[in-house]
């Protein structure tokens, strides 16, 4: 790892260049494991992009009914995550398809999921990149058997807005809470120009993530730190695995003082397969821990020049 004035140094000695050729490293490596679960022919309409799977050993798997064990019904493309010292911390999953609302609200279920958390909107650039899994308006119920969710109120932020919603089990007549963080934003090209709105949303994220599993308390037999928090956008690992990056980074950074983007991203991938997409997305993880480190003061103002951020790729 490098404290945050070696990771300056770092991004200045090898210029926007060299952090893509960085990451182009890490692209091409090839995915540490097997995908048979997302291409058996009964799953593969479960899959929202044909070319997003999820490895095998770290699949999320539903639960089948009672005596029936229907190895059929347990897929859904949703891959465990580890954190920042946390095993487990994350599902990473697409954007639900209709056909997989009733399954995404079981896995929310079964592994007694408190915060949701979606970085892309419904629809961008006029292409549909996630289904409406969720009811819209304050006051609504829908119906996804044996699940009813119903969105209590709406919380509007600038950059994010975040929906209260109520889970009504309809097999057992448990109700549990869950908040759903929707992070508008995210430009539909590229990355957000300042890490800033990103960074506060993530602290509200964690600072909700922390009070939410403090109130259930010692009912949790799970690991530490509490039940998984869901990251989707439309596939499930472009800003999907930039969130889980900088959060695991700025975790890291507020706790042993040092990052290490490279290593987060590469391990990130033996779990979750291709996350992190673009180049700008994992240079953003980079800009964004030293804007926080700023901001922080843990670090003092960087200057930059017009050769540090000079690309002569693109
Ligand atoms: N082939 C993809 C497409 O055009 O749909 C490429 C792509 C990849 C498009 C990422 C958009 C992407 O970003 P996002 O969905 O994260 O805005
Ligand atoms: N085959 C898809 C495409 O390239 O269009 C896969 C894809 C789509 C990959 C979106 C990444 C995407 O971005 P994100 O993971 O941020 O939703």
């Amino acid at each position: 790892g490098m404290a945050v004035k070696e990771l300056v140094q770092h991004v200045k000695r090898k210029r926007k260049k060299g952090i893509y050729q960085e990451y182009e490293e890490i692209r091409k490596e090839p995915p540490c494991g097997t995908f048979h679960h997302s291409k058996k022919p009964y799953n593969q309409i479960k899959n929202r992009y044909s070319d997003v799977l999820c490895l095998d050993q770290s699949r999320v798997k539903l639960n089948t009914l009672q005596d029936d064990d229907d190895e059929t019904l347990d897929y859904i493309n949703a891959s465990f995550m580890d954190g920042y010292k946390r095993s487990n911390a994350y599902i990473a999953t697409q954007g639900p398809l209709p056909k997989t609302f009733a399954d995404f609200w079981r896995m929310v279920w079964e592994q007694r999921v408190l915060i949701i958390v979606m970085t892309t909107r419904v629809v961008e650039r006029g292409r549909v990149k996630c289904g409406q899994y969720w009811p819209l308006e304050a006051g609504r119920t829908e119906d996804h058997r044996p699940f009813l969710v119903r969105n209590v109120h709406i919380e509007m932020f600038q950059d994010f807005k975040i929906s209260h919603l109520e889970i009504y089990n309809s097999e057992t007549g448990e109700r549990r809470e869950v908040a759903h963080y929707l992070y508008m934003s995210w430009p539909d090209f590229g990355v957000p120009k300042s890490a800033s709105a990103m960074l506060d949303f993530r602290a509200q994220v964690k600072q909700h993530q922390e009070t939410a599993f403090r109130a259930i308390g010692g009912d949790w037999a799970g690991p530490p730190g509490g039940p998984p928090v869901v990251v989707h956008c439309s596939a499930g690992i472009g800003r999907t695995g930039t969130f889980c990056t900088l959060d695991i980074c700025l975790s890291r950074l507020e706790d042993i003082g040092t990052v290490d983007v490279k290593q987060t991203v590469r391990r990130m991938r033996t779990q979750r397969a291709f996350s992190i997409q673009t180049w700008d997305q994992y240079y953003f993880c980079y800009m964004a821990v030293i804007e926080y480190a700023q901001r922080r003061s843990l670090l003092a103002p960087v200057e930059w020049s017009d050769t540090d951020l000079e690309t002569d790729s693109e």
